[in-house]
């Protein structure tokens, strides 16, 4: 079989539900390749429409039986939906990804639902540069609600959560749990909170822990609310919906959801700027130079400022 790459075919069979075509299309975008930029330059004027929702927290607090549920609520509705699963801690084909999979079972077969696993591959900017151009290809071709599940750790998958139009923090009800995630910056990002588990003991001491917390904050007319989910079961997870239903209306009535998507685009646009700009300074100073300042750097023999100012000049056209 012959296989496709004309960006133009294949959105035009992702839009028209070609699952394999999306699939095809995600990894020329994931892989950085002129085929996937053509792709989302196509796609570019039709995003802006569909609902993102990133939920972020610790490993096995219970995102991915949260996201199958939500997964559900919204086929429910009658939409369609995306599911991208981030997780940084299995560079190659690790278990949270078959976990994921397992988990995500019921949906596979729903041309509906389009899940997808992607592993931090090591590149250049890699999870904080690729999902956003995931997550806008996936607005791109039609998808009305994207789900983005990050694992809560470090500054870029906080980050990657926070990317999105309403920001879902899961914690469970264990002691110090919500410390945590306060330690991991997540109460700063997150616009709706989950204490999943609460079958188990402790999920109320949780609400009060993470509300006395969140009254710390200094929210923008929003405070947020904080609900008890048993994801497992189901539980609460119609609170949660109507939870995220009220924040994305909050936002659309005050406005703050047009400017919290420019914000989005602009910070896109300025470190697209810089990743270009540094690939071409190394290609264009070449190698030698670029191992020089490098060196000079480590040793203390320059300053980086200094030298990222000769490396700037050797690459200017004169
Ligand atoms: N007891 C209980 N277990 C749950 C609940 N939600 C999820 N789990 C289990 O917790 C484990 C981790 O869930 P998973 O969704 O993979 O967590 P993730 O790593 O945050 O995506 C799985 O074994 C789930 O079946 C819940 O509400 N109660
Ligand atoms: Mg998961």
């Amino acid at each position: 079989m012959v296989r496709l790459t004309d960006p133009a075919e294949l959105v035009a069979r992702a839009g028209s539900g070609d699952r394999r075509a999306l699939a095809r299309l995600v990894s020329l975008v994931e892989d950085d390749t002129p085929e996937g930029a053509a792709a989302l330059a196509g796609v570019f004027a039709d995003t802006g429409r569909a609902w993102t929702t990133g939920l972020t927290g610790a490993p096995g607090a219970g995102k991915s039986t949260v996201a199958d549920r939500l997964v559900t609520r919204a086929r429910m509705r009658g939409d369609e939906v995306a599911v991208v699963a981030v997780d940084p801690s299995s560079p190659f084909t690790g278990g949270a990804i078959l976990g994921d999979r397992i988990r995500m079972q019921d949906h596979i077969s729903d041309a509906g639902v389009f899940i997808r696993s992607m592993a931090s591959r090591g590149h250049l900017g890699g999870i904080a540069v690729t999902t956003p151009r995931v997550v806008t290809l996936l607005d791109g071709v039609g998808f009305p609600e994207v789900l983005v599940e990050t694992v809560g750790v470090g500054q870029v998958e906080v980050e990657v959560a926070a990317a999105v139009d309403t920001t879902v923090v899961v914690v469970n009800p264990r002691w110090g749990d919500s410390i945590q995630a306060a330690k991991a910056g997540l109460l700063e990002v997150g616009d709706v909170f989950v204490v999943n588990k609460a079958d188990r003991p402790g999920a109320d001491d949780s609400v009060r822990d993470l509300r006395q917390m969140l009254e710390l904050g200094h929210p923008e007319g929003w405070w947020p609310p904080i609900v008890t989910t048993v994801a497992s079961t189901g539980e609460g997870i119609d609170d949660l919906g109507a939870a995220i239903d009220d924040h994305r209306a909050h936002l659309a009535d005050t406005g703050t959801l047009a400017v919290r998507r420019q914000q989005r685009l602009v910070a896109e646009l300025a470190s697209a700027i810089d990743a270009e700009l540094r690939r071409e300074v190394r290609q264009v100073a070449g190698d030698e130079a670029w191992e020089a300042a490098r060196v000079g750097v480590i040793e203390r023999r320059v300053d980086p400022w200094t030298a990222a100012r000769g490396l700037m000049a050797a690459a200017r056209p004169r």
